[in-house]
């Protein structure tokens, strides 16, 4: 039974330059997370991936009031892992009801389920965006009880602020920051 699991979270192509959404310099973590999932792989960790799943008319959109240009429609283009994941990987589809947001991998999704099924203990977490579904879910992991570190060199915010502001909370409700591993 793995311990430990890495959360990889929406390494997605819309959130990358050049993508509907991005995530300035999104794109230069691409090669630490292939790193953190190539180690904990060959460790016997369990690997997640959550991506931003969401129905063509998501309640997210700005075509219905919401903040963001779509993105991550599920099954095109901007939607595709940018990330080397094995084939036993686990894919978390989150905020795929097209009335929720949903920032969290926990939102939603049978991920606590799965993570406590197979007696995940510790979960190292990965991706974009750092102050919206890194945040959400990291400190969704600490309330579903596990122990909770953030690969800070393999992370990326949307803004300087507010990453230093998610790190901030993060680090008050219990994640244990790494600078690198
Ligand atoms: C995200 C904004 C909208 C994220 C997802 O993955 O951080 N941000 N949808
Ligand atoms: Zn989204």
């Amino acid at each position: 039974m793995p311990e430990e699991a890495l959360i990889v979270v929406d390494m997605q192509r819309d959130f990358m330059p050049g993508g509907a959404l991005p995530v300035p310099d999104g794109d230069k973590i691409i090669p630490r997370v292939n790193e953190y999932i190539k180690k904990f792989k060959e460790k016997g960790a369990l690997i997640v991936a959550t991506r931003d799943w969401h129905p063509e008319n998501h309640i997210s959109f700005k075509e219905r009031g919401g903040p963001w240009p779509k993105h991550c429609v599920q099954n095109t283009p901007g939607a595709e892992f940018v990330v080397d994941l094995p084939e036993d990987a686990v894919i978390i589809s989150k905020a795929t009801d097209p009335d929720k947001e949903a920032y969290s991998g926990f939102e939603g999704t049978n991920l606590a389920e799965i993570l406590k099924e197979k007696g995940v203990k510790k979960v190292y977490i990965c991706g974009v965006a750092t102050e919206y579904c890194v945040r959400a879910t990291a400190l969704d992991a600490v309330k579903h009880g596990f122990e909770v570190y953030l690969l800070k060199d393999a992370i990326k915010g949307i803004t300087l602020e507010g990453e230093e502001k998610a790190l901030r909370e993060m680090k008050e409700r219990g994640v244990k920051i790494l600078e690198s591993l």
